[in-house]
């Protein structure tokens, strides 16, 4: 079985990742489509590292009739206009931005935690991808979950650049290239200097005080993880390229050991446990980019509760947070949902 696979979005830091991680992966490829805005048309963009140049056509005037699955890395906007009418059509809708996640027609999908809840997608014939943030998140919170029932989170991010896109990550090279001769340092994307500095502050403000960012990840780790789950979040870029990291604190209704903890996390789907308790025994967002695992280390008991565990957890933002798990939902889709001859 082979699939027609349009990435739309295709010349951005996410679509582009998407072909990467479809080429290595070895996803079934029948027919692949780059597709990305009227400004790109025409450039090329290579398929992962397979040598293969693909044209990049116009989101404006691609026909998704015929194709079994699009993935969307273009923003809501872009989802918007484009996602209904390729679902329309026929295509599977594999969407990375948060316009259709807290729909509940349409499942929120992360492969290691909540596989079976595929099966709603075809309500509207879209599948939305979860933030970042969260994603490498639930990864480390579901088996943790399954052993001892989390009934509070408590979380602190550290963002890499790249979330915010390559703009993002022009900013900081700018930034610091300015310091580093003496220019001015002018913020643009960012609210403030990234360079050299951290902002606590992602996305827009809501009226309690919160960012969406971190409105994002209590909101999506609950459809995805589980409701009861009480959680809260702060949400901090910093002067990394690529790959997010966060401190967490979980505190559990049964009791769990460090050690049982240590011991789950070892076996756990898609992650890593680097836990050494020794200088440099840890993993580090830049040890982290361009790898798909979940990575977690610093994990011990919280002796401010009953029963409680903080650890650390890295992952490439542009992999397990985006790119990595769309194609994931597309392997299980396959695997499951489509039959194609
Ligand atoms: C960031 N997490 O690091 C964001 C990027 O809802 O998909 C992804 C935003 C989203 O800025």
């Amino acid at each position: 079985m082979a699939y027609r696979v349009a990435v739309v979005g295709a010349t951005g830091n996410v679509g582009r990742e998407m072909l990467t991680v479809l080429s290595e992966r070895e996803f079934p490829v029948a027919e692949i489509a780059a597709v990305a805005s009227p400004r790109s048309t025409g450039s090329e963009v290579e398929f992962g590292e397979t040598g293969t140049m693909l044209k990049v056509k116009n989101i404006e005037h691609f026909d998704f009739t015929g194709w079994d699955i699009a993935l969307f890395a273009a923003g809501s906007a872009v989802a918007k206009d484009y996602a209904l009418k390729a679902a329309a059509a026929g295509c599977v809708v594999i969407d990375n931005s948060s316009l259709f996640r807290m729909d509940p027609d349409v499942p929120l999908i992360v492969p290691e935690v909540n596989p079976d809840a595929i099966t709603d997608y075809t309500k509207k014939n879209i599948i939305a991808n979860p933030n970042c943030s969260t994603a490498q998140l639930v990864v480390a919170l579901k088996p943790l979950h399954d052993a001892a029932t989390i009934k509070r989170v408590v979380v602190a991010t550290y963002q890499s650049v790249s979330g915010a896109g390559k703009g993002g990550m022009d900013e900081l090279f700018e930034q610091s290239r300015a310091i580093f001769v003496g220019d001015p340092v002018e913020p643009k994307g960012f609210t403030k200097q990234i360079a050299f500095n951290v902002i606590p502050h992602i996305d827009v403000f809501l009226d309690d005080g919160s960012t969406k960012e971190e409105w994002k990840m209590v909101a999506e780790t609950k459809k995805i993880l589980d409701p009861k789950v009480k959680m809260s979040a702060t949400c901090v870029r910093v002067p990394v390229f690529v790959g997010h990291s966060e401190a967490v604190n979980i505190e559990f209704a049964d009791e769990l050991s460090a050690e049982k903890a240590q011991e789950i996390l070892r076996e756990a789907p898609g992650i890593m446990l680097v836990d050494k308790r020794e200088d440099g025994g840890y993993v580090t967002p830049v040890e982290s980019a361009g790898d798909s695992a979940t990575y977690i280390s610093r994990v011990r008991e919280d002796p401010t509760v009953d029963s409680g565990i903080a650890l650390w957890c890295v992952s490439d933002n542009l992999r397990k947070g985006a790119a990595l798990n769309a194609v994931q939902i597309a392997e299980l889709l396959g695997r499951k949902h489509l039959q194609k001859a």
